[in-house]
C-alpha cells in the first residue's frame, strides 16, 4: 500500500488543508499520515476572529520518533504553513525522509486573486521559493507563481506566457512546476504542468465555472498528489485533477450561498475513484 505524509493545518471549520487532504487521499487507496502544522478554528479566508494555535515546536519531535521506528513514505506532500520556522523544519524533514524512493510534492499555498492570504509577507514568500527548489513537483496559482518568481501578477495571459512562467519556476529548482486555475479566457478552465525531465508541457481542462469556493487548490494538489503516488503520468495525475475540482465546484454550485466557506466535495469521491480507474 503507498504511504504519503502530509503536512499542513488543520482548520477546524471550513473545508481546506487536512479536513480535505485526509480523505481525499485515503479515498484514493493510499494511507495518509498527517503532521499538523497549526490548529485554527476555521481557515483564514472569509473568516474573522479565528484561533491559531502554533504547533511548530512539535514537529522536529515527530519527526525524530518516526526517524526512531524507521517510517518511509512513497511521497511527501506539504501545503499551508504557518510560519517561516515551519518552512525551515519542513525543508529538514525533506532531508530525513526524501529520497530515490519517495517524491516530494509543494503546494506553496500562500495567495490567490493577487493577494497573499493573511499574515504573511515577502520574506515568508522568499523562503518557500526556496522550499520549492527542494520539490520534485510544486502547484501553485498564477499569483502564487508570480510571487514565487518575483513578477507582478498577471489577471490575463495566454500560453506562452503560462510556458514562460513554468519554464522559469524550474529555475528555482523544482523538477515539475504545475499551475492551476490557468484560463486563456476561451471559456476553459484548469492546469498546465511542464516536466523539466521531458522537456514537456501538459495541459487539461475543463468548461469554466464561474463559482469561486474555498479550499479548490487544496484539492487539486491532493488529487494530483494521489494520483502520483499511485503511478499515474504526469498527464494523467492532471486530468484526474482538474475533471474532479470541476466535479466538486459544480456540486456547489446549488450550495453556494451556505457553502462558500468550502466545497461539496464529499459528494464527488465516487467520481474520483471512476477517474482513477
Ligand atoms: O486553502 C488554503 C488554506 C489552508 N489553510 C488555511 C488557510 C488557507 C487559505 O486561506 O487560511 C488556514
Amino acid at each position: 500500500m503507498k504511504k504519503i505524509i502530509t503536512i499542513q493545518d488543520i482548520s477546524c471549520f471550513g473545508k481546506c488543508s487536512l479536513t480535505v487532504a485526509l480523505p481525499i487521499i485515503s479515498a484514493m487507496g493510499i494511507e495518509t499520515a498527517v503532521i499538523p502544522t497549526a490548529v485554527l478554528s476555521t481557515h483564514t479566508g472569509g473568516f474573522s476572529g479565528y484561533t491559531f494555535r502554533d504547533l511548530t515546536e512539535d514537529i522536529p519531535g515527530i519527526a525524530e520518533h518516526w526517524q526512531k521506528i524507521g517510517l518511509k513514505f512513497s511521497g511527501i506532500y506539504t501545503g499551508y504553513l504557518g510560519s517561516k520556522e515551519q518552512i525551515n523544519i519542513v525543508s529538514d524533514f525533506f532531508e530525513n525522509f526524501g529520497g530515490a524512493d519517495s517524491f516530494i510534492a509543494v503546494d506553496p499555498a500562500m495567495a490567490d486573486f493577487g493577494r497573499l492570504y493573511a499574515g504573511f509577507d515577502n520574506e515568508f514568500v522568499a523562503a518557500m521559493a526556496e522550499l520549492c527548489g527542494k520539490a520534485d513537483y510544486i502547484i501553485p496559482n498564477m499569483t502564487e507563481a508570480s510571487l514565487l518568481l518575483g513578477l507582478p501578477y498577471r489577471e490575463h495571459y495566454d500560453k506562452n506566457y503560462a510556458e514562460m512562467i513554468l519554464c522559469k519556476l524550474v529555475e528555482i529548482g523544482c523538477k515539475a512546476p504545475i499551475l492551476t486555475g490557468v484560463n486563456f479566457g476561451d471559456g476553459k478552465e484548469g492546469a498546465a504542468a511542464y516536466d523539466s525531465c521531458e522537456d514537456r508541457f501538459y495541459y487539461s481542462f475543463r468548461d469554466h465555472i464561474d463559482c469561486c469556493c474555498h479550499g479548490t487548490g487544496d484539492i487539486f494538489a491532493s488529487v494530483f498528489t494521489g494520483g502520483i503516488a499511485l503511478g499515474k503520468s504526469i498527464q494523467q495525475a492532471l486530468d484526474i485533477a482538474v475533471n474532479f475540482t470541476a466535479d466538486c465546484i459544480e456540486k456547489t454550485l446549488p450550495e453556494k450561498d451556505e457553502m462558500w466557506y468550502g466545497s461539496a466535495f464529499e459528494l464527488c469521491i465516487d467520481k474520483l475513484l471512476e477517474y482513477i480507474r
